[in-house]
């Protein structure tokens, strides 16, 4: 990628990766920009925020604006500044845990509180730690119906072993954008271009540092995807 397409991508999408404590959104965060993990739990207060660059097919570059969302927010003061102008929400879930995916209700209603009777943002619905299927809790027909009723995009990943991590935001990205993924990009799940991160100082020891935006500022755009 050239300095310019650095300097000037063609599209910026803000994603949201919401969801409980404990369900690994800042592991997936930490997977798909810096293709680490670990399993020290460090709590994230408030968010924190990644930002990585990708390429789609057509040459579309794209900037996302990864929000990683603490799981303590839920019913809190910011969140609403949070979700607004999303235009991709992850409800990542535990799949060794039944109540981190009952609550998932509760995420979906704080979007669409925030969205009111506006377009609502792309949503996924992320079942995470698929490296522990023997451990399994929520049926794959629950995990379907819920994504069915919810008109949502559906994945399994695994942030520990990277299994779709990648894949799973590109689609996102490719969905907001109407592209089509090339039969590469989805046959190698592959990292396509630079992470960059932009804080630093995370619980994880990576370069990451936990944003608290004012409200004004987080109320940057509208909820629907333009
Ligand atoms: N086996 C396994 N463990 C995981 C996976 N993803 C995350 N973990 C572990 O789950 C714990 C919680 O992960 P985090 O990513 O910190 O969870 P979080 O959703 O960001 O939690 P909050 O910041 O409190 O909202 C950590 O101990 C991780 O190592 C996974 O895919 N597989
Ligand atoms: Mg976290």
């Amino acid at each position: 990628m050239s300095d310019s397409e650095d300097e000037f991508p063609d599209r910026q999408l803000k994603l949201i990766v919401m969801g409980d404590g404990a369900s690994g959104k800042t592991s997936l965060c930490m997977r798909y920009s810096q293709e680490q993990f670990s399993k020290e739990y460090g709590q994230t207060v408030g968010l924190d925020f990644y930002l990585k660059r990708i390429n789609l097919l057509g040459g579309t570059n794209v900037a996302l604006q990864v929000w990683d969302i603490g799981g303590q927010t839920l019913g809190g003061s910011m969140l609403d500044n949070y979700i607004f102008g999303a235009h991709g929400v992850l409800l990542v879930y535990d799949i060794t845990n039944y109540s981190s995916f009952e609550n998932l209700e509760d995420w979906f209603n704080a979007v669409k509180k925030v969205c009111g009777t506006g377009p609502m943002p792309h949503m996924a619905l992320v079942g995470n730690k698929s490296d522990l299927e023997h451990m399994r809790t929520i049926k794959l027909d629950k995990h379907q119906k819920f994504a069915h009723d919810h008109n949502m995009s559906s994945y399994f990943v695994s942030a520990k072993t990277g299994e779709s991590v990648a894949l799973c935001f590109q689609k996102i990205a490719a969905d907001i954008l109407q592209v089509k993924l090339s039969k590469p990009e989805v046959d190698q799940h592959h990292r396509v271009v630079k992470a960059e991160i932009i804080d630093s100082n995370n619980s994880h020891g990576a370069k990451a540092k936990r944003v608290q935006l004012p409200p004004r500022q987080a109320k940057s755009s509208l909820c629907n995807i333009t």
